[in-house]
């Protein structure tokens, strides 16, 4: 079963095993079903995962719930569990050809980013918030009830979690909520995408060989209805954190009403990049393309609706429409592709779908075009002539697509930059501090990056405004979402 069905790269590391881990061991699902993991730099049959059902996803939150209650990760001291997560990072990293190749092979982005990129991003979380697990304080209280108290508050780890995943970035996203969950004593239940789950399954093997113990991490690849659905209606998991649609966070929303879980929540976005007249235009027009068009727009920070001054718009639509015609997009173990195949089939239609209804809502500008038949290339796409009610300004399209519109003056394009529903990240280009402080303020985001786009950090707290989320990823505030504050008040006599 778990033998892999095609190894169609000759540097393409080997699959390897494709069970379900829980409480430590391999194993098949208890239906014994699997599911097809396609190739989407070709749209064949890449290999076959267990797929766990609820009966699965049962066995592995008891085995965390087990393991959570015994003691050996929650009651280790902190500095030991601080070391074995420092561990887990080192792992990943000496690992980052495999782990980098085997995310080509699934999700089909190029292998140079997702090895200096995705897997570089996981291990500096883990390597982050290692330092965390020693640094889990509480307050001493002086309050004013008559008598004499001892009041303080300890943080202690939630429980139970549950972490459902995407497909876009399939391991730094697990490690964005795997990493917290586990520095703060946790154990964890993760659901990786049934598009991509090859990677969170090695993570799992690594985290044994760092050292964290059986059934503190366990991993259940499987659908959203069967095994997410199971886990986030499950009783007896504390909290869920996901990242994905905002459809699907409703409904996950609505699971976690049962047991009144925690629940953070990671969304779509439909961000603003704006661009000043003041903007250092060089760095604006590579930034804002950049910040479109890598990962192939499968970012949910995307920069994908451009607002350009007046005064530089043409200048901004030739260069970014150059920038995107310069685009190589090819096969993922291409070294010259930037941009590799959309993650699969069905993703690839919801894409090309918008492409073909921006040609009717506007002007093609560059791009416009995709494959049919193979892999799931689409080239990169810039609109113009479209307006702030036009479907592709409004709607997530996850692809590499961008509209470019002009804009007069800074109040009106704060304004229809914040006319969404969605509230993830913007960028703002500009060369005036005033203006920069100005328009960072207003925008209704949870990042805001100025001249620059996509900086991602361990340290830096990312999440999301309005439908784009509840909770943040990252930073130090992640172990608040990720931890009980318990106030403990002792009478001391009179
Ligand atoms: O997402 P889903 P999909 C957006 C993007 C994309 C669209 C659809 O616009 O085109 O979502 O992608 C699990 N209970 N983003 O369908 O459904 C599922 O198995 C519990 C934005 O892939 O949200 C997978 O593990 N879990 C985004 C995860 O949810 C359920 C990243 C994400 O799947 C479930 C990806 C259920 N009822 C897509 N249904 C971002 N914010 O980065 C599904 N899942």
């Amino acid at each position: 079963m778990s033998t892999p069905v095609v190894s169609p790269h000759a540097d393409a590391p080997a699959i390897g095993d494709t069970r379900l881990l829980i409480d430590g061991q391999r194993v098949d699902g208890a239906e014994g079903r699997t599911f097809d993991v396609f190739n989407p730099a070709t749209g064949e049959l890449l290999t076959r995962v267990a797929e766990a059902r609820a009966e699965d996803v049962d066995r592995a939150v008891k085995a965390a719930r087990r393991a959570f209650e015994s003691g050996p990760w929650r009651d280790m001291k902190p500095k030991d569990r601080a070391a074995i997560l420092w561990r887990l990072g080192d792992l990943l990293l000496e690992h980052a050809a495999e782990l980098g190749g085997l995310e080509t092979l699934d999700n089909g982005k190029p292998f140079v980013q997702a090895r200096d990129g995705d897997v570089s991003a996981a291990a500096g979380l883990f390597h982050y918030m290692s330092g965390w697990a020693t640094k889990l304080e509480g307050a001493t209280i002086p309050i004013s009830f008559p008598g004499s108290f001892h009041t303080y508050t300890r943080r202690e780890a939630v429980g139970v979690v549950g972490l459902i995943v995407p497909w876009n970035f399939p391991l730094t996203i697990a490690a964005w909520k795997v990493a917290p969950a586990l520095a703060a004593g946790n154990t964890v239940v993760l659901k990786p995408s049934e598009v991509t789950p090859l990677t969170a399954l090695r993570l799992g093997e690594l985290a044994l060989e760092a050292g964290i113990p059986e059934g503190v991490l366990n991993v259940v690849p499987g659908f959203g209805a069967e095994a997410g659905a199971a886990l986030t209606a499950h009783p007896d998991v504390d909290k869920v954190s996901f990242t994905g649609s905002t459809a699907t966070g409703r409904a996950i929303l609505q699971a976690a009403t049962g047991n009144i879980k925690k629940v953070t929540l990671e969304l779509g976005g439909k961000s603003p990049d704006i661009i000043m007249g003041d903007a250092n235009l060089e760095a604006a027009i590579q930034g804002a393309a950049d910040g479109i068009f890598y990962n192939q727009g499968e970012a949910c920070a995307a920069g994908s609706r451009i607002y350009a001054h007046r005064s530089v718009y043409d200048e901004v639509v030739a260069g970014v429409s150059a920038a995107a015609e310069s685009i190589t997009v090819g096969d993922g173990f291409d070294p010259s592709s930037f941009i590799g195949p959309l993650v699969s089939k069905e993703h690839h239609q919801k894409v090309t779908g918008y492409v073909d209804l921006g040609r009717e809502e506007g002007t093609v500008a560059a791009g416009g075009t995709y494959a049919t038949e193979g892999g799931y290339y689409v080239a990169p796409t810039v609109f113009t002539d479209v307006t702030d009610q036009s479907r592709v300004v409004r709607e997530e399209i996850f692809g590499p697509v961008v509209s470019i519109l002009p804009f007069d003056d800074t109040d009106e394009v704060i304004r229809r930059a914040n006319d969404t529903r969605y509230g993830l990240t913007a960028g703002v280009w500009t060369e005036s501090i005033s203006t920069a402080h100005r328009v960072a303020d207003a925008l209704r985001a949870g990042t805001v990056w100025v001249n620059c786009y996509g900086v991602f950090d361990a340290a830096m707290p990312f999440g999301g405004y309005k439908e784009s989320g509840w909770g943040r990823e990252m930073g130090g505030i992640v172990l608040d979402d990720y931890t009980e504050s318990k106030t403990v008040c002792i009478r001391l006599g009179d």
